[in-house]
């Protein structure tokens, strides 16, 4: 029996899955039940579960052909899409099989799925959102592919040595990734360096000097309830030559291999930065390697079937991922003018029907420039068609004797900017929350803004509420359904009707209850994995992001240290017990978060000791953060910390995870933080601090931090305890890049919030006092996440920006 009847069959009798389950053990994973490990089952299980998805996965492309649909190709460097275990079986509606199927066998579930490695194929937000997105364009039925990288080694894994962040690689390819197809007739050859050659019949041909290939690995991603199921397309880099014959000949093997090492090197790794790019030759590879080949397949995918190249717009919409594949639009003008003949305008008007470009941060540090020398050696023949399409734009938005301001210009200061490339070959260009995709018009793109006053357009973020709400939640998804029945998990705008039993007390220590087993799990999290010891009755204030100045960790940190002053000098005061959570990781190379980190670890170390106030609070930093621990992590907060100065944070999506786990929001007004005030409402946020426009007003007048700390006894007190070394005594001289620049520099106005932070979590104090109070906030913060679902935005996408259906 195979396909829908067997998916069908398998959410009414777990005796199918059983048996699915033992054939794979015996058959593909060649184990008798008595010497299976946990890795063992875990392979069983995941091929079991994905056999279910293969036959749906045939009907969604057969109808995809047969409706002759326009599809949507998500290209993004990063895809984080976790553990896929827990998540299929979520989709599929099969848990309490699988479930009971382990158990027969003697293995715990829960076990099982905790087996599984994170993909971490990316390194924040932006990676997270394109696995949200993967789900959410499975179950509201746009037809897509995902493209991305197959990297080798996602992001690192961090460790605390004595407090300061150890990176050691991360290999989750080195099992058997039990849920990819590897399509050995699907490889492309892409190019590096070489020559352009003009041919005698007139066309062009680049003749690269260095050839690597690509090669696809599918993964089915089904939608909810398998419905419709799509695919994530990951590029694997081989070499043409599995090794070099001649010096293996002469015994000389290193050299016999070099080729297939260098090839590699391209999806070997992950780069760890996020917001703030390398600029690394290596870099620019993979962003052309994965680009190319993502146009290719879906050139040849559209030639398959259609024979008017010109009419490419009418069935592909390409979604660039950040600036990262902007090298998409010169590549596809190449393949339409080389390859198959058009006249360079047509070719980029048919390329720019295809192209749509979302921008994920402000930060000018952040976007992306390439040397053009660089450029010119690497991708020659795109660097010809880069200055041809800045040439084009230049005579189609500018008179010939007026003059271009360079905020127009793709090459400018020697640089090709990527950014700017990208917002020119795309027929729309998107911000990912309102403040956002306003400020992008006032600031970055204002000129290019001007000439093109319709292309951008706002689709805010979202998250899916399958992995961030039925998955990592069960218990307040039970309550859920019970209030509003099954649907919400596809429609999360149903979640409103909760809104009126914000004030029924039965239902209100329903959901509190809720919250207590989510933070007793927690608890039990922290006590196994690292040995620590909380309270789960105190507040969980939680703060769960890359570490990054603008995001202001420090702030929090701070904010911690003078609370715990405060409580010493006035043991009676008012503060309610928190445990104050970090998680996260810096950059390797990005000294000052590492700082930052180490700073949290000193002072949660004093802290931590302190008898006086050990009841009131403590600070914990479990390493390694990743998908997995949000998910425990998330369910469990009281209080989520979304303090970053405003205006450089572009949406966050941890603040809606959060929100709609009936956790409360302490946040300024920044990216998406904005709209869910908007929809939890003034009482039930602690909104503090500078807005976007007081921020560079403050800039602009010459703000002055050592001021600010002047004004600001505690700040003061806390800042001179960091400088004498109060919480580093055996190195007092070690936060002085920090204290230096908090006094003199401090760009993220750390000191400029602080009093306003400090006052808006006494607030958040106050309010704890009040536990029916704050039950009846934190359920009107989960009411109203409707418009925080990915499906929402994908939706938006589908209508505003594709032109796609959505349709299952
Ligand atoms: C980011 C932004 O920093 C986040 O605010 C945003 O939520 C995310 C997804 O749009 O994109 N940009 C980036 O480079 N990394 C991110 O997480």
């Amino acid at each position: 029996m195979h396909g829908l009847q067997a998916l069908a069959r398998a959410r009414t009798a777990s005796g199918d899955l059983e048996n699915a389950i033992h054939d794979h053990l015996l058959y593909s994973i060649g184990k008798t039940t008595a010497a299976a490990s946990l890795a063992d089952w875990r392979m069983a299980l995941s091929r079991a579960v994905r056999d279910l998805v293969v036959d749906p996965w045939f009907e969604t492309t057969r109808r995809i052909y047969a409706e002759d649909r326009k599809r949507v190709y998500y290209l993004s460097m990063e895809f984080l899409i976790g553990r896929l275990l827990e998540d299929a079986v979520l989709n599929l509606g099969i848990e309490d099989h699988a479930r009971r199927a382990m158990y027969r066998f003697g293995v715990n579930y829960d076990e099982v799925v905790d087996d599984e490695p994170d993909a971490a194929l990316g390194n924040g937000g932006l990676g997270r959102l394109a696995a949200c997105f993967l789900d959410s364009m499975s179950t509201v039925g746009v037809a897509a592919y995902g493209y991305g990288i197959r990297y080798e080694h996602g992001l690192f894994k961090q460790r605390f040595r004595e407090g300061w962040q150890i990176e050691q690689p991360e290999d989750w390819l080195t099992q058997v990734h039990p849920w990819e197809f590897q399509r050995s007739e699907s490889v492309y050859p892409i190019g590096f360096g070489g020559e352009v050659r003009q041919k005698e019949d007139g066309r062009t041909v680049w003749e690269p000097a260095e050839t690597v290939l690509a090669a696809a690995y599918d993964t089915p991603v089904p939608g909810w309830r398998g419905r419709w199921v799509n695919t994530l397309r990951l590029w694997s880099a081989q070499a043409t030559q599995v090794y070099d014959l001649e010096p293996f000949s002469r015994g000389d093997y290193l050299a016999a291999a070099a080729p297939a090492v260098l090839a590699e090197t391209i999806s070997r790794v992950l780069y760890p930065d996020d917001s703030t790019p390398q600029g690394k030759e290596l870099r620019l590879k993979q962003e052309f390697f994965f680009t190319a080949a993502s146009l290719r397949d879906l050139v040849r995918r559209f030639v398959a079937h259609h024979k008017d190249i010109r009419k490419l717009p009418e069935k592909v919409a390409v979604q660039l991922n950040d600036t990262h594949p902007a090298i998409a639009g010169p590549e596809l003008v190449r393949i339409l003018v080389d390859e198959h003949g058009l006249e360079f305008d047509e070719a980029f008007l048919v390329a720019r029907g295809c192209l749509h470009y979302t921008n994920h941060t402000l930060m000018p540090e952040a976007l992306e420039r390439w040397p053009v020398d660089l450029m010119w050696r690497v991708l020659p023949r795109h660097m010809q068609l880069i200055e041809r399409i800045d040439e084009a734009h230049a005579v189609s938005t500018h008179a010939a004797n007026q003059p271009r301001p360079d905020s127009v210009k793709i090459i400018d200061g020697g640089n090709v900017r990527m950014g700017d490339l990208a917002f020119i070959s795309a027929r729309k260009v998107n911000g990912v929350s309102a403040l956002h995709t306003d400020l992008m018009k006032r600031t970055v793109f204002r000129d290019l803004h001007a000439l093109h006053p319709d292309r951008i357009v706002n689709q805010t973020n979202g998250v899916t509420p399958r992995r961030w709400l039925a998955g990592c939640n069960p218990a307040l998804a039970s309550l859920l359904t019970e209030a509003v029945g099954h649907g919400w998990e596809t429609d999360l705008e149903q979640l409103k009707v909760i809104a009126p039993l914000a004030d029924d007390a039965g239902f209100r220590t329903r959901f509190s209850k809720a919250k207590q087993t989510n933070k007793d799990l927690l608890t039990k999290y922290l006590k196994a994995k690292l040995d620590i010891t909380v309270d789960p009755t105190a507040m969980f204030d939680i703060q769960i992001k890359r570490i990054h100045e603008y995001k202001r960790q420090l702030m929090n940190i701070l904010e911690a240290a003078a609370a715990w002053n405060e409580m010493k000098r006035n043991p009676s005061a008012p503060f309610a017990p928190r445990v104050r959570i970090f998680g996260g990781k810096a950059a390797p190379g990005y000294a000052m978060a590492k700082l930052i980190i180490k700073l949290i670890n000193d002072i949660g170390r004093t802290v931590n000791a302190d008898e006086e106030t050990r009841d009131r609070l403590a600070i914990v930093y479990p390493p390694n953060y990743n998908v997995s621990m949000a998910e425990v992590l998330i369910p469990a907060a009281d209080l989520s910390e979304q303090i970053s100065t405003a205006g450089m944070e572009a949406s966050g999506t941890g603040n809606m995870k959060f929100a709609m786990n009936g956790a409360l929001t302490i946040g300024t007004l920044d990216g998406a933080n904005v709209e869910i005030r908007e929809r939890v409402g003034d009482e039930n946020i602690f909104i503090f601090g500078k807005t976007a426009d007081e921020v560079t007003e403050a800039r602009e007048q010459g703000y002055d931090p050592s001021a600010a700390i002047a004004a600001s006894p505690r700040l003061a007190e806390v800042v001179e305890q960091i400088a004498s070394g109060l919480f580093s005594p055996e190195d007092p001289e070690r936060y002085r890049a920090l204290v230096d620049n908090l006094r003199g520099h401090d760009w993220f106005m750390v000191c400029a919030d602080f009093d306003a932070y400090y006052a808006a979590q006494r607030e958040v104090d106050a309010a704890w006092a009040d536990k029916n109070a704050w039950a009846r906030s934190a359920v009107l913060n989960t009411a109203p996440m409707g418009w925080f679902s990915s499906d929402r935005t994908i939706r938006g996408y589908a209508k505003d920006v594709w032109e796609v259906d959505a349709r299952v």
